[in-house]
């Protein structure tokens, strides 16, 4: 068996997604912060998280809630200060936990001090760290941005316009410019000293463009073409990631995960390989099944067949040397369990089972805030409850093409981002114990029957199944087989069935998972030994056959199993 040569010291970690804004609120202003974060350090390390990462809190206008940042050596007084930041950092290091920070590169706010100068000289250093042109010679070309319209916008006071592929006040950072890149690097390096396990990287693919820009053929009627071509095409973005990686990572033997989308599958290696420019990369090939460039209105459901035959290619393509960040869910993204369970599974069985393939597949498995307890979509019945800046936009683009606003509506529900943003439910009381004060956004109604306090005490809970599924990287016997073994699909034909061998040196373990409510038989191979966890209290076995009922989950062992 071909095993992973240099074991690091992250393998065998579960890391956790904190979304600040709506985690923990300790001052009744209605809005989670640090010290809140703080607070439930306890109950990350009873959960057994070892990596933290923890969406921006850097000072900024929250125009894309933190992913606009106007000063990177500040924390913004919403979330606490410098010294609560640093209180955390130690604080969770006692816990043995890693704090990653988000950094946010491809793009600063329009409040941040480079771009106030590039505003008052735009002939000068600062108009050099960003993409400007001639506002007189019309738009250099006409790609859309991710959040929808002309990423193009005048520079205020100006003859000028820049370039954003985000929203427009996220305006882009000219990674060319070899000041802009020494500015970045020396950030990074004062924020890992300061005692940080590492990185989350940002739209990081986003940092390369295809140059000098052009016209694509139009993908809409509105005569623009998605900016994602022109990112597509660029070249060479391997110079400034392995730049980066010297300057910053490497020294400090950091753990990096990057948000990488858009990569050919043979260049896997070459990012998260031994010396890849990160240490890993979230697999997202699940993620964006059926989504489509026209928008969210034009999307197309993900089938349990579909998300096998995804996951498994994507496993297969990463290959043992390679561990990818593997997700259900995260702050730009439904709930895992609204979006790939079916209807009838989307019940703690059913949420358990998912929890089970995810943190059973070869990688690192990261948890939303709120998955653990199988927090759900959100029933929205209105645009003002919607607050998140890329929701209007597809909400707009949907009208456009043509949808009744009902539709619209749904497809927003569907995919917006603030399915996942809803605060964090710990009680069944008011505001689910978010906050005192009256939460920035709503909470998601089903607050009463899914909390953390309702299933502590819970030994079936969908919590305490995460629990032991976490404990199962690190337990004496197993762990070694969870984090190193080969990944080996089992019979990949069999209709919602998910099966797989995780075979490891001298062990070898065999996950089932039945996708469906009905019952359903799974022939197992010889030599079984015996249960090692299952999502039910039996496991009937006829005649060398599982007899698995509804979103039944287990793992077995399988082959020799010495000493026990
Ligand atoms: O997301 C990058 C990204 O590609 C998004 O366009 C993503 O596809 C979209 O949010 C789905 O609606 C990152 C962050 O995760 C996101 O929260 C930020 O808004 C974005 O970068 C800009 O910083
Ligand atoms: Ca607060």
């Amino acid at each position: 068996m071909e095993i992973f040569m240099k074991t690091q010291w992250w393998h065998n970690k579960v890391a956790y997604q904190v979304y600040p804004k709506s985690f923990y609120d300790s001052n009744g202003d209605g809005i989670g912060d640090i010290p809140g974060i703080i607070e439930k350090l306890d109950y990350l390390a009873d959960l057994g998280i070892g990596i933290l990462w923890i969406s921006p809190v850097y000072a900024s206008p929250l125009a894309d809630e933190g992913y606009d940042i106007s000063d990177y050596y500040a924390i913004d007084p919403r979330f606490g200060t410098m010294d609560d930041m640093d209180r955390l950092i130690a604080e969770a290091k006692k816990r043995g936990i890693s704090i990653l920070m988000d950094l946010v590169v491809n793009h600063c706010s329009d409040e941040h001090e480079w771009f106030k100068a590039a505003m008052r000289d735009p002939n000068g250093k600062y108009g050099r760290y960003f993409y400007l042109e001639d506002a007189d010679r019309g738009l250099p070309c006409n790609l859309r941005s991710y959040f929808g319209g002309t990423m193009w916008e005048p520079l205020p006071g100006t003859d000028k316009i820049y370039l954003h592929s985000f929203h427009k006040k996220q305006p882009d950072l000219n990674w060319e410019n070899p000041g802009l890149r020494r500015d970045i690097y020396k950030m990074i390096n004062w924020w890992l000293d300061r005692g940080l396990g590492g990185f989350r990287i940002d739209a990081i693919m986003n940092i390369k463009k295809a140059l000098p820009f052009k016209d694509y053929p139009a993908d809409r009627d509105d005569g623009l073409c998605f900016v994602g071509k022109m990112i597509d095409e660029a070249e060479g973005i391997g110079e400034f990631l392995g730049e980066m990686r010297d300057n910053c990572f490497a020294p400090h033997g950091s753990f990096t995960v990057g948000e990488v989308f858009n990569i050919r599958d043979d260049e896997k290696e070459e990012f998260i390989g031994e010396d890849g420019y990160f240490s890993s990369m979230f697999d997202f090939a699940a993620h964006i099944f059926g989504q489509s460039r026209n928008g969210w209105y034009d999307a197309d459901d993900i089938t349990p067949e579909d998300y096998k035959r995804v996951t498994f290619a994507a496993q297969e393509n990463f290959g043992q040397h390679c561990f990818p960040a593997n997700i259900i869910e995260n702050h730009d993204q439904p709930r895992g369990a609204s979006r790939y369970l079916p209807e009838d599974g989307r019940n703690p069985a059913g949420k358990k089972m998912l929890a089970t393939v995810l943190m059973m597949l070869h990688g690192i498995p990261f948890i939303y805030q709120g998955q653990e307890i199988g927090m759900e979509n959100v029933p929205f019945d209105s645009m003002d409850q919607v607050d998140d800046v890329s929701s209007f936009a597809e909400y707009q683009t949907a009208l456009d093409a043509g949808c009744s606003e009902k539709e619209a509506l749904a497809a927003v529900a569907k995919y917006s981002r603030d399915n996942a943003r809803t605060p964090m439910q710990w009680t069944g009381g008011e505001n689910a114990g978010f906050t005192d004060g009256s939460p920035w956004l709503r909470v998601n109604p089903n607050f009463t029957e899914i909390n953390v306090a309702e299933e502590r005490d819970d030994p079936d809970s969908v919590l305490n199944w995460y629990r032991k599924l976490i404990a199962l990287r690190t337990d004496p016997t197993w762990g070694d087989t969870v984090v190193y073994g080969e990944m080996i699909p089992y019979l990949p034909g069999q209709k919602d069935l998910m099966a797989f061998f995780r075979k490891g040196e001298g062990r070898t373990l065999l996950v089932l998972a039945n996708f469906q409510g009905e019952r359903q038989p799974v022939v197992l191979p010889d030599g079984l030994c015996h249960v090692v966890l299952n999502t039910e209290r039996e496991l009937n076995i006829i005649d060398g056959e599982a007899q698995l009922g509804g979103y039944q989950a287990v793992i077995l062992s399988v082959g020799d199993c010495p000493g026990l």
